[in-house]
């Protein structure tokens, strides 16, 4: 063989290798659709309150005052690495409590309590948290509202 035909026979194998190695990675996206990056997320959330509407004599006004966290729901993704520093401004004592993922800061100190809790959202849905501190008001222990001081997780596929 010439030296001119090995040069084409040379140039014919690279663009045959580049040309696979373009099918393949086209083959590749339609397999394999880009996923979302798992990133980590961060959250302050407070244990506040809100104040509820009562109507007296036909007029709206403010009236008793309610816990709760704020904000109320997180939103993440699958995969997603989820920090959240929770901070009790309330006169009694309370905490942050999240099951599905084993998370729970403990008893918050009254108008200054703050802890940070991590976890990895590796499972999809609506996640339940809430304050874990029963009611008790000899010892100052959350407060008569306990059961409606709740929030949610979403975790997205
Ligand atoms: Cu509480």
């Amino acid at each position: 063989m010439s030296a001119p035909n090995r040069s084409v026979s040379l140039a014919l194998a690279g663009i045959s290798i580049v040309a696979i190695l373009l099918a393949a990675g086209a083959l590749g996206l339609v397999l394999f659709r880009p996923v979302a990056v798992a990133k980590t997320q961060q959250f302050d959330v407070v244990i506040g309150e809100a104040k509820y509407l009562v109507e007296v004599e036909g007029k709206d006004v403010l009236g008793p005052e309610g816990h709760r966290f704020e904000p109320p729901v997180l939103v993440v993704h699958k995969g997603d690495h989820v920090v959240i520093t929770v901070k009790n401004l309330r006169k009694n004592i309370h905490s942050l409590v999240l099951p599905a993922f084993g998370v729970d800061t403990g008893p918050l100190d009254p108008r200054t309590g703050t802890a940070k809790v991590e976890f990895d959202a590796n499972n999809a849905g609506v996640f339940k948290f809430f304050c874990g501190i029963a009611y008790d008001e000899a010892s100052g222990a959350c407060d008569p509202d306990h059961d409606f001081i709740v929030g949610w997780l979403v975790v997205l596929e």
